[in-house]
C-alpha cells in the first residue's frame, strides 16, 4: 500500500466498550433497555427534561469512572507520529480520545461534559449533575441548559471541515460503529468518491461493510494497534 499523505479516522461507540462504556445498538447495549425517542431528541428533551438529565447524568458518572484503553492510546500515538494531514471524528460523546493525547479531533456528536445553554446559546464546561435548576454562568438563565449533544434531528457538528477532509483524504478508517446513524455512516462512500482507500476495524461486519477495500473484525484493543502501528 501507497504511504498515506492525508488519514480520516471515524469512531463510534465500540472503541470505548473495551473502557466499560456501553455501545448504543449491540444486544445489552443502551437503545436495548431505553426508548431513544425519550432520552436523545428534542422531543424527548422537551416532554421530559429531568429523565433526560438523569440519563447523562448517569452516562457522566460512568465515564469518570473509566481510562482509555490500548485503542484510543494507539490513535494518539499514530496522530503524533503521521507526518501528514490527519483527522480523528469521534460520534462518541465522552473525552477517552483526549486523555489518550488525540489533539486533532471532532466530537461530530457533542460532549456530554459540556453544556449548551438555549437561553443565550452559549456552551460552558459541565463536569457535575445537571437538573432543572442549573444555572447559566455566561447569562445566569436558570432551567435553560442542556447537555452539548447531538440528539437525532439535529445537525451534527462541524460537518463543513469534515467534508472538506473526507474529499482530501486518502486514507480513511472506520472504528467500533455499527453505520446506522448519518451522515457520519455517509462517510465511506465521500472518502471513496476522493479515491480514498477504505478500512473498517469492527467487532463484525458493520452496515455499510460493502463499502469498505478492506477489514478486520475484532476487538478494538487487539485490531487497532495491530493495524495502526
Ligand atoms: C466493537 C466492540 C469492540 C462493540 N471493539 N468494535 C440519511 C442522511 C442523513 C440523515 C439521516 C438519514 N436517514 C436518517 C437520518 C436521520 C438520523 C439517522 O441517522 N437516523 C438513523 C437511525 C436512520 N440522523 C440524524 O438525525 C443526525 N442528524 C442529521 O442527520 O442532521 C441532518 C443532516 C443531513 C445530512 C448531512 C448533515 C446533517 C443526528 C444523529 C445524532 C445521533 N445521536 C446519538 C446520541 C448522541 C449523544 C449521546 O451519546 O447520547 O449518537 S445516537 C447514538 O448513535 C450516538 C452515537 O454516536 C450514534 C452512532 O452509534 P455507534 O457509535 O455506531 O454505536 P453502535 O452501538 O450503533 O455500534 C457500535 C459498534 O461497535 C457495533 O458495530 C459493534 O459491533 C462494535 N463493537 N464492541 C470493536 N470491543
Amino acid at each position: 500500500m501507497k504511504y498515506p499523505s492525508s488519514i480520516v479516522i471515524l469512531t463510534g461507540a465500540g472503541i470505548s466498550a473495551e473502557s466499560g462504556i456501553s455501545t448504543f445498538r449491540d444486544p445489552d447495549g443502551i437503545w436495548s433497555k431505553i426508548d431513544y425517542r425519550e432520552v436523545a431528541t428534542p422531543q424527548g428533551f422537551a416532554a421530559n427534561p429531568l429523565r433526560v438529565h438523569e440519563f447523562y447524568n448517569w452516562r457522566r458518572r460512568n465515564v469518570a469512572t473509566v481510562e482509555p484503553n490500548a485503542a484510543h492510546f494507539a490513535l494518539g500515538r499514530l496522530e503524533q507520529e503521521f507526518r501528514g494531514e490527519f483527522l480523528l471524528v469521534t460520534q462518541n460523546v465522552d473525552s477517552l480520545h483526549e486523555r489518550a493525547g488525540s489533539k486533532r479531533l471532532i466530537h461530530m456528536h457533542g460532549q456530554h461534559d459540556k453544556a449548551l445553554c438555549t437561553a443565550c446559546e452559549q456552551r460552558c464546561a459541565w463536569h457535575g449533575e445537571m437538573s432543572l435548576s442549573s444555572q447559566c454562568p455566561h447569562c445566569g438563565s436558570v432551567g435553560y441548559m442542556r447537555p452539548d449533544v447531538v440528539w437525532f434531528g439535529e445537525m451534527p457538528y462541524e460537518m463543513d471541515r469534515i467534508y472538506t477532509a473526507l474529499t482530501a483524504c486518502d486514507l480513511f478508517i472506520s472504528i467500533g460503529t455499527s453505520g446506522n446513524v448519518y451522515p457520519a455512516a455517509g462517510f465511506v462512500r465521500e472518502a471513496r468518491k476522493a479515491g480514498a482507500r477504505t478500512v473498517e476495524l469492527n467487532l463484525e461486519p458493520s452496515e455499510g461493510a460493502a463499502h469498505f477495500n478492506e477489514a478486520e473484525h475484532g476487538p478494538a484493543t487487539s485490531i487497532v494497534p495491530a493495524y495502526v502501528e
